[in-house]
């Protein structure tokens, strides 16, 4: 592929709701500009940007796909990304490096939940946003339903740019608003013809809103236009496309993916008015000087951000950039400033799903790949030798939802870790913590068919079965009352024998209050030398076995008497002596079970309220206070047992639909119940 100047590169991210039809409007748009001859289909698998086997099999798209196509002298590089919620993060990463989000909304359901978090996500990055309308041609398919639920969510910035000819089965064309014409096709092939009588009437009242909303952005314009002068197309395109750079409107095309029907006429909007790199904001990076701006000069010093990596089967490690200022070529070297080595460059590619296309030169604004890069990690930015300068990274999402795994056959627990390594790399919502309490290996992710993937592809990619087990909370162990008890650790049958004696006493410290030694020893009970054996004795029982066996914290250890032999007694002696006296004091303290409670902040468009708080109070919650959030949404925050929120992200969806999101962080220890001790020690003994 040639290199295009950044003026003549579009950047579009297709975001929105599974199923909508962005993958199928890739295909569209690839098929439609010739790059691709034949058309796949989602059902068949055959589709240039689901190409994963995971994704042949389901019909859906599970990650981010490139599909740069030609149009008209433009070089568009279409990010497909998926809609399932679970692999929002690549939603994340897409709209990091696109210049315009065009959300895709299906005509016969409308608006979803994943239609509204695409674009809040692109409105917290400034992100250019248009809609396109898509599968008209299907039965109970509505525009104006669709632009009326638009209009509804997204407030006055919505503006239709093109109404559908037709619908359902008869739907056969569009109705430009900005040159008063319609377009009827036949297949892929358009004829340009008059609008049809019947909608006439409807489809001046829809242009004059549409000519108001443009020219109010323009002084100028504004005054012709009120003084009864016509527009032309291109003033109204050029001052549209303002607006749209500036996020302040979102046009609206329609049509039908897998029609052909409006794919052409989307294509060309993208090259008219959809934003290039040149027309947003500079990318402030982190340089030794202080934070700087850098814009997509191709003549300046090159710096890339790598925005993705793979692990492809055949190639190796893929990592997929953005050029964010100069231009660069197959045979340079560029320093990585987080892991200080310098990065030979072997060849710069685009990708097309699958398929490797080779770059000359990859220039300001574009993007592509290149591969095995020895020590480059996404997010990471490819800087020129001597100028460490860094784009910042983005605040990584908190994954949601955790299981715990552990490898089938034994012997594959090094191959698990490396491979989940592996996995991490190319996937930055995938989170490995080896839980030294319980002793699992957690996985954390965006949701349960997150994880269930990630355990698919260690046995396809790498043939390691897992097994996933009940994620096990780290309860504790503390004392309610003081007791006193005296350990004594005797051997002294013939020979060197061991002895000594230690009276401890114990106290309950406030909670988080961890653990406290005293010695109070006087006169010599202990010699000296021996009083640290005590304490290491305590402290070793302490860490692993109260009375049901878990860990002990918030106690007070008083060593206040105790007895010695002058031949036999050791530090080992007493190091025993302090666990046997700890153990039998603890047990006459009154000891409780202690068990983590999280704080745990939901927000939920408000309807869902009252279920969420009273499904919180069944788990033992405590709400603490409500407030307002964005766009009619509440964010409630309670503590809530880590116990009772294991599986929350599953719950929380299905009690709201998919419209609720949460974060959950460790807050404090508290004394689990009387009537739940029996079953956790239970579960503890199995
Ligand atoms: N009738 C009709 N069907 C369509 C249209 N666009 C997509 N579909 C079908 O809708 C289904 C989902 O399409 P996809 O292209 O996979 O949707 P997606 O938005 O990529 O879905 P995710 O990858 O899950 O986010 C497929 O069966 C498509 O064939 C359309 O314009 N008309
Ligand atoms: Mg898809």
């Amino acid at each position: 592929m040639k290199s295009f100047p950044p003026a003549k590169i579009r950047n579009v991210a297709l975001v929105g709701h599974g199923g909508a039809g962005k993958t199928s409007l890739a295909e569209a748009l690839l098929f439609c500009s010739g790059a691709i001859s034949r058309m796949g289909r989602v059902e068949d698998g055959t589709t240039t940007t689901d190409f994963d086997p995971e994704e042949v099999r389901r019909h859906l798209s599970l990650s981010l796909s490139l599909a740069p196509f030609e149009h008209d002298g433009f070089k568009i590089n279409l990010l497909d990304a998926p809609g399932y919620a679970d692999f929002v993060g690549d939603v994340h990463t897409a709209l990091r490096v696109a210049d315009l989000a065009v959300l895709v909304v299906s005509a016969v359901e409308g608006v979803e939940v994943q239609t509204e978090a695409a674009w809040r996500i692109a409105a917290d990055l400034g992100v250019p946003r248009m809609f396109f309308v898509n599968k008209l041609d299907r039965e109970r398919a509505s525009f104006d339903r669709t632009l009326e639920e638009l209009r509804d969510r997204f407030g006055a910035g919505v503006a239709p740019l093109e109404l559908p000819i037709g619908e359902e089965a008869s739907f056969r064309g569009i109705a430009d608003l900005l040159t008063d014409t319609a377009v009827l096709y036949d297949g892929a092939k358009a004829t340009v013809a008059e609008i049809p009588e019947d909608m006439a009437a409807r489809e001046h009242e829809v242009r004059d809103n549409l000519v108001e909303g443009i020219v109010v952005a323009d002084d100028d314009l504004m005054m012709r236009y009120l003084d009864g002068e016509t527009i032309s197309p291109k003033e109204l395109e050029d001052t549209l496309a303002k607006g749209v750079a500036e996020a302040s409107v979102f046009p609206v095309a329609c049509g039908s993916a897998t029609k052909l029907i409006g794919i052409d006429r989307l294509a060309q909007f993208i090259v008219e008015v959809g934003p290039s790199p040149l027309d947003r904001p500079p990318v402030s990076v982190e340089a030794p000087g202080g934070a700087t701006e850098v814009s997509p000069d191709p003549t300046a010093q090159p710096l890339a951000l790598v925005y993705r990596t793979v692990a492809d089967p055949y190639v190796g490690k893929v990592s997929f950039l953005k050029v964010l200022s100069g231009t660069i070529r197959p045979d340079s070297t560029l320093t990585n400033p987080r892991s200080h080595s310098d990065e030979k460059l072997h060849g710069i590619f685009t990708m097309r799903g699958k398929e490797q296309e080779g770059l000359s030169e990859l220039p300001a604004g574009d993007l592509g790949a290149v591969a095995k890069l020895s020590d480059t990690l996404t997010g990471d930015t490819l800087a020129p030798k001597g100028t460490p300068v860094r784009v910042a990274l983005p605040v990584p999402l908190s994954p949601v939802l955790t299981i715990a795994i552990r490898p089938k056959s034994k012997g594959d627990e090094d191959k698990l870790m490396t491979s989940l390594h592996r996995l991490q790399d190319e996937d930055q919502t995938l989170h490995v913590r080896r839980d030294d309490e319980t002793h699992q290996t957690l996985l954390s992710g965006m949701g349960d068919t997150h994880l269930s993937i990630v355990t698919e592809r260690l046995h396809r990619k790498f043939g390691v079965e897992v097994v996933t087990d009940d994620v096990k909370v780290a309860y504790r162990e503390t004392i309610t009352a003081g007791a006193e008890a005296e350990g004594k650790y005797k051997k002294q049958t013939g020979g060197h024998g061991q002895f000594g004696v230690a009276s401890l006493r114990v106290e309950p410290m406030a909670r988080g209050g961890g653990f406290e030694f005293v010695d109070k020893i006087v006169g010599g009970a202990i010699p000296r030398q021996f009083i640290p054996a005590v304490e290491k004795g305590v402290i070793e029982t302490m860490a692993t076995a109260g009375v049901s066996g878990f860990p002990v914290v918030d106690v007070r250890v008083t060593v206040f008497d105790g007895k010695f032999h002058p031949v036999d007694s050791s530090e080992m002696s007493f190091r025993m002596a302090g666990s046997l006296g700890f153990r039998e004091a603890m047990a006459k303290a009154g000891p409780v079970l202690l068990e983590p409670v999280s704080v745990l902040e939901v927000t939920v468009p408000i309807a869902y309220q009252g279920d969420v708080m009273g499904d919180l109070n069944s788990r033992r919650g405590r709400v603490q206070g409500t407030e307002v959030a964005a766009l009619g949404e509440q964010m409630i925050t309670a503590q809530v047992p880590t116990s009772e929120i294991l599986r929350y992200a599953i719950d929380l969806r299905s009690i709201t639909g998919g419209r609720g999101r949460f974060s959950a962080r460790h807050d404090h220890y508290d004394v689990l119940p009387a009537h739940l001790v029996d079953k956790v020690a239970k579960a503890q003994g199995e």
